[in-house]
């Protein structure tokens, strides 16, 4: 497995903002941790659903005062992508507040049993409805949701939810072969050796509750910078070349990564990586890039936050220039965007096969 030096450089076509785009100083009620959002345009406007964890400051968290018991699900809107975020005075998803009695304060809002928290949201929007895909923590085990999102963006209702443990699903845009389609991450640990050997597997639908045909779409041995696990991560855009794809790629360190802050333990580094997916096949992988596409550089991706070297992508969207705007969450900490060019991107995945 490739042991990188601690500092890594990602694709030169990409474009950081330097600065977080949203963090806890944005938002109208209880925030700490704002990041791994999902975004979508609707109608001209930049929707995004945002995870926010709190309970705890730093301070309190490092000195084990408090921890960070609680999670909901924010929505800020915004004209250009990028600045002016206009966030929602309430949270779509409320707290769930975690206790020793349980985390069963969510059930009743959205009718899924045993309902820890929702969160890491994804919105895909398929013939002009709004939805999410969620990670749910249940008491027995977690689940990949799916939700429906109204138009006034203030209620959702699940529609369906995997068996456990899964995550990190998305959805494509469109119907294909007559299917919904999705990735997801099943998480396997008896049949790969009780280690973090995760893998990207595609399903397919005729109704968005029904999930079948499910195949392996990219091994987390595929993937030169991963040593760890890999997992979807923002819902596919079509291109006239293939559904180009991104996707999060662990890997782990036995020495010590430096984190200086928050969770002194933490080893691991998430990194983003892209790839692109036959248009009419979508479980055949087309081209990847053999190289990191974004990586932790910057000091609040790598040097603070709550889980230091984390690039967390659940966003990418197209515009008619070519620009494609990739949204992520970095160090579990805040939400932040990148640019580049399609055709960049596109041939990062066709150059190197
Ligand atoms: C994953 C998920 C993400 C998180 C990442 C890094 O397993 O829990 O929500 O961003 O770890 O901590």
């Amino acid at each position: 497995m490739p042991v990188w030096e601690p500092r890594l450089k990602g694709a030169s076509c990409v474009k950081k903002i330097a600065k977080p785009i949203l963090t806890k100083d944005d938002i109208p009620y209880e925030a700490e941790l704002v990041f791994n959002a999902g975004v979508a345009k609707v109608n001209g406007k930049y929707i995004m659903a945002f995870r926010n964890d709190c309970g705890a400051t730093r301070e309190q968290y490092e000195k084990k005062e408090r921890k960070l018991s609680k999670t909901s699900v924010g929505i800020a809107i915004s004209d250009n992508g990028i600045d002016g975020w206009q966030v929602k005075e309430t949270p779509l998803i409320s707290y769930s507040v975690i206790n020793k009695v349980g985390y069963n304060l969510l059930e009743a809002d959205c009718g899924l049993p045993d309902i820890r928290r929702l969160y890491d949201p994804r919105i895909t929007v398929i013939e002009d409805e709004i939805y999410l895909c969620l990670a749910a923590d249940t008491t027995h085990g977690i689940r990949g949701c799916i939700a429906k999102l109204d138009k006034d963006l203030e209620h959702y209702e699940i529609v369906s939810a995997s068996v456990p443990d899964n995550r990190n699903m998305v959805l494509f845009p469109q119907k294909i072969g007559g299917y919904y389609v999705r990735l997801e991450r099943p998480f396997p640990v008896y049949g790969r050796s009780g280690k973090d050997r995760f893998d990207i597997w595609l399903s397919k639908s005729p109704d968005l509750k029904f999930w079948g045909e499910s195949q392996l779409l990219l091994g987390v041995e595929h993937v030169p910078f991963a040593n760890d696990k890999i997992g979807p991560a923002a819902p596919p855009v079509k291109t006239p070349h293939g559904w180009l794809t991104l996707f999060h790629a662990v890997d782990k360190e036995t020495e010590g990564r430096g984190q200086t802050e928050w969770e002194g333990w933490w080893n691991k580094r998430y990194t983003a990586g892209i790839m692109l997916l036959d248009l009419e096949n979508p479980s055949k992988v087309i081209g990847m890039c053999k190289t990191p596409l974004i990586v932790p550089e910057l000091p609040h991706e790598a040097d603070h936050g709550f889980r230091q070297n984390v690039i967390f992508p659940g966003g990418m969207i197209l515009e008619e220039s070519g620009e494609v705007k990739i949204y992520y969450g970095a160090a579990d900490t805040v939400e932040c965007v990148a640019t580049a060019h399609v055709d960049d991107l596109i041939a990062l995945c066709t150059e190197q096969l």
